[in-house]
């Protein structure tokens, strides 16, 4: 029998065939938005599922045909669904099994955008959802209603980076016979599985690694056939939340490069989180490959790499946290992640500004917290960067009188 393939290997050749005409090796784009059929017949079995196909734009089309079946493939699922946006993808996951009269079961610290989502336009639905720490398996247990429907997981989550035991939680959520969402947009499959390790549905935001250049925005939904096109039929097409040929060609060429991207991302963003752990002017540092990460164990285990996003608290609360973004000279102040430029932003009043105050300290996203995402440079670089950020704002608050260093 054939070795399976590794990794690199699988995002590179998967799916991927040179095109039959001229042998193209490079994915090529179809912008077409209307398919024709050589009889009335197929069109007919096309549109009403008989027969599987593309007939009109809104509802897919055949570059976004190979961008699906390669994520199913490396997320071990039956089908996928390129969508919009990461906001897409959640947002016509949870419609797709939920409706009116429903409750979901999410756990307490997730992307601020997921967040007024399921604060907004959940309700207006009549919808409802708790909040849950899904480090205890029995606090999910203990929050489950008879209106539950799912369980809403992200990890290591946005921003604080905390794991949850996913195979853990899967079998509660099959006891109950609950579908489990996890959103793996912080992992990529090159570093986590989730359906292997128990959940239904796997979410991603195809706009961070997936991608990988800053330079589109689309979401992922990977899980069975049917459901895959339920959302497909009924919601994606219905809302419009189509991805676009070009963007679907940009995530393609994107992926040939992730699991290179990924070792370094990894590797710089463990450096970084090292070196953060020994500076005097940090508080508490955020990073599933410490060994002061509460969840150290479950990481080792679960994940195949610790991933690109440390987060860290700094001393002297919020004052010192964006004083020390805003005397950073090569890391840039910006949203999103997982781009080849090193990216810091603060949770409080950036990603995370819709939280509630009281969800917002549940969530551990304090006024001092700083999130990075570890870029691709040359990581002496980037600490260099740290390094003199942090001797600037010490600097000034010493002039100012401040005894925030000692
Ligand atoms: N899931 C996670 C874990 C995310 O971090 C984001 C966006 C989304 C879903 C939504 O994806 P989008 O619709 O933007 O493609 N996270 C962002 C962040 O942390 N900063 O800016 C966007």
């Amino acid at each position: 029998m054939m070795r399976k393939w590794g990794v690199s290997t699988e995002l590179i050749h998967d799916q991927h065939v040179a095109e039959r005409k001229t042998g193209a090796v490079a994915q090529p784009i179809v912008p077409a938005v209307a398919f024709s059929f050589e009889t009335h017949e197929m069109a007919s079995d096309t549109v009403s599922g008989k027969v599987d196909g593309i007939y009109y734009g809104r509802y897919g089309n055949s570059t976004l045909r190979v961008l699906e079946e390669k994520m199913a493939s490396l997320e071990n699922g039956e089908a996928a669904l390129a969508v919009g946006s990461g906001m897409a993808a959640i947002s016509s996951v949870l419609f797709g099994v939920l409706q009116n009269g429903d409750h979901l079961l999410v756990t307490k610290d997730v992307y601020g955008g997921t967040y007024h989502f399921l604060t907004t336009l959940l309700p207006r639905c009549g919808i409802s959802f708790s909040l849950v720490d899904c480090t205890d398996v029995n606090c999910i247990v203990e929050a489950i209603q008879p209106n539950t429907k799912a369980v809403y997981i992200e990890t290591p989550s946005n921003p604080v980076l905390t794991v949850l035991d996913i195979e853990a939680i899967a079998n509660v959520t099959k006891q109950y016979d609950l579908p489990l969402i996890v959103d793996n947009t912080f992992m990529s499959p090159c570093l986590q599985k989730p359906l292997d390790l128990g959940a239904d549905i796997v979410i991603h935001s195809a706009t961070k690694y997936l991608n990988g250049h800053g330079d589109v925005i689309a979401g992922v939904i990977v899980a069975d056939a049917e459901f895959i096109q339920f959302i497909r039929k009924q919601i994606m097409g219905d809302l419009g939340q189509v991805l676009s040929a070009w963007d679907a060609f940009l995530i393609l060429r994107g992926l040939k490069t992730l699991g290179l991207r990924m070792e370094r991302h990894c590797s710089n963003a463990h450096k970084i989180a090292t070196f953060l752990e020994s500076h005097p002017q940090v508080e508490r540092v955020y990073y599933p490959g410490l060994k002061s990460h509460p969840q150290y164990e479950i990481a080792e285990r679960q994940m195949g790499g610790m991933g690109g996003i440390v987060s860290f608290e700094m001393k002297g609360g919020s004052t010192a946290a964006t004083s020390f973004i805003d005397a950073l000279h090569l890391s840039m102040i910006s949203f999103s992640l997982g781009d080849p430029e090193t990216l810091v932003q603060h949770p409080a009043t950036m990603t995370h500004s819709s939280l509630s105050e009281s969800d917002r300290m549940d969530a551990g996203i304090t006024d001092g917290l700083i999130r990075l995402s570890a870029g691709l440079e040359d990581v002496e670089d980037v600490i260099d960067d740290l390094a003199q950020a942090f001797d600037k704002i010490k600097e000034t608050s010493k002039r100012n009188g401040e005894m925030i260093y000692g």
